[in-house]
């Protein structure tokens, strides 16, 4: 097979461990055939929750016959895991199981999932084919920011790193004072934590007086677990002279690595040859074609450890159809910018937190710090963003705080069409985070 001849912005070849993004379509829809043949045995065998919905169904493994039978196969979801806690859903056993990672959601049980040493060798192979996409190759150091333990962030991005040849420092998420000066002195040139994380190390940064360009050699960022704008990318980007690269995965399917941008920008490649992407309707269900925006579902078609089929993230995205000018064959995602639960119905209009984001960081003088606060009175929805304003346009002057924020309003309006009460406050006042932050508070669900 003949690969494109691209290279990197640092002059190196295409890594062998992206050899795969660059498969012909046909080859790629051979080989998820098979493995999705192969994963639907294995599932049916294994996973007693599978087989009885697909006896409710009438379907049997041998009913797979093309990709597009797919469709015949039940729908999976994070309710699942829960009912089925710790390990219901899981194919095998202990023996063959290599580690476990969870997630907690806001309520309730957790979710287990296991993985055998196949299922790490493959998250780790979609964390390398993301790295090498960005250009992070054996020269780098990597200082990974995500939390390491049950959450994969760490575990998987420094698996990722390792298996590229970066040096590898990590430091997990917290001590932030630490974290900035271990970046400057062990000359850390990618760093990898969430959006949100990265602009606590960055205020962090301007306190030490640490000047990104000027003091440290930080080139790459590899952000994801999280929903962020492209205006936040920008900002990212222009505050401290990196580039800001997306990395999606979850715990259901793998964790950080499922998918990731190239240098084209046109959203986030998924590793399709594992990972196999389909847009559904949330509430009809029925596959919607490419191009049409909806519902993520993911099923892993090499993973044995919990085998996920049809699984509903409930991220909204939709797969593009143009052709990527990098040359991989694997299909592309929008980024995720909102999940369906996310949603805030305010004064009966539909509003996602990422929208009001967008707004936001249109305006220069406000830092990308806000929070939503919803409350209620007996009759009416209170809708409240709290913004804080930058340093250098922080002032005691009433005016002029009144013009910003009646820009700030201006501009978030344009967007959602709703007016809410803006509220600006000063730098550095409002909770930061060390891993995914939580920018909506939603009073208004207390007690129902
Ligand atoms: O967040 C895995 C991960 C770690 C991804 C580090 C990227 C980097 P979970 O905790 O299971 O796993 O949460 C998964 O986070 O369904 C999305 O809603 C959201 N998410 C993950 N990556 C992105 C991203 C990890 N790049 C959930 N953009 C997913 C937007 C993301 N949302």
């Amino acid at each position: 097979m003949v690969y494109p001849s691209l290279s990197f912005d640092n002059g190196s070849p295409i890594h062998p461990v992206s050899a795969m993004d660059y498969l012909p379509v046909e080859s790629l829809r051979a080989l998820q055939l098979h493995r999705l043949k192969a994963t639907v045995l294995y599932a049916y065998e294994r996973v007693p929750l599978f087989r009885r919905r697909c006896e409710e169904l009438g379907v049997e493994p041998r009913h797979i016959k093309t990709l597009s039978d797919i469709r015949l196969l039940p729908f999976s979801k994070k309710i699942d895991l829960r009912d089925e806690y710790p390990l219901g859903l899981n194919g095998a056993s202990m023996l063959e199981t290599a580690r476990f990672h969870c997630s907690s959601g806001t309520t309730g049980k957790p979710i287990c999932i296991t993985n055998t040493p196949d299922d790490i060798a493959v998250w780790q192979n979609g964390a390398m084919r993301c790295l090498a996409m960005y250009g992070i190759n054996a020269s780098d150091v990597l200082q990974v920011s995500y939390g390491y333990g049950l959450f994969t962030g760490g575990l998987g991005l420094h698996y990722g790193g390792e298996g590229m040849g970066c040096a590898v420092l990590p430091t997990s998420g917290g001590n932030t004072e630490r974290q900035v000066m271990l970046m400057r002195d062990l000359g850390v040139t990618a760093i990898a934590c969430t959006p949100s994380y990265f602009l606590r190390i960055m205020d962090e940064a301007r306190k030490q007086g640490v000047d990104f360009r000027r003091d440290t050699k930080l080139r790459h960022g590899i952000f994801g677990a999280e929903p962020w704008t492209v205006e936040m990318r920008d900002n990212i980007e222009r505050e401290t002279g990196i580039v800001a690269h997306d990395i999606y995965g979850l715990t259901e399917i793998a964790g950080p690595g499922v998918a990731g941008d190239c240098e084209f920008r046109t959203g986030l490649h998924i590793w399709e040859d594992h990972f196999y992407p389909e847009i559904i309707d949330p509430e009809t269900l029925e596959p919607l074609p490419d191009g049409e925006v909806g519902e993520l579902v993911f099923t892993t078609i090499s993973r044995r450890g919990t085998p996920m089929i049809r699984y509903r993230t409930r991220d909204l995205t939709r797969l593009r159809t143009e052709k990527c000018p990098c040359g991989r064959t694997m299909r592309v995602m929008d980024r995720i910018s909102a999940r369906s639960d996310d949603m805030l119905i305010i004064h009966g209009v539909n509003v996602f937190p990422g929208q009001i984001e967008a707004g936001l960081l249109r305006v220069p003088s406000v830092a990308p710090h806000y929070q939503i606060v919803l409350s209620s009175t007996d009759t009416l929805d209170l809708f409240e963003i709290k913004v804080e304003v930058t340093q250098e346009a922080f002032t005691d002057n009433v005016g002029a705080m009144e013009n910003l924020r009646r820009k700030v309003l201006e501009a978030v309006k344009s967007i959602i069409g709703l007016t809410p009460r803006i509220t600006l406050v000063g730098p550095g006042t409002l909770p930061r985070s060390e891993g995914k932050i939580k920018r909506v508070i939603d009073n208004r669900r207390k007690g129902q």
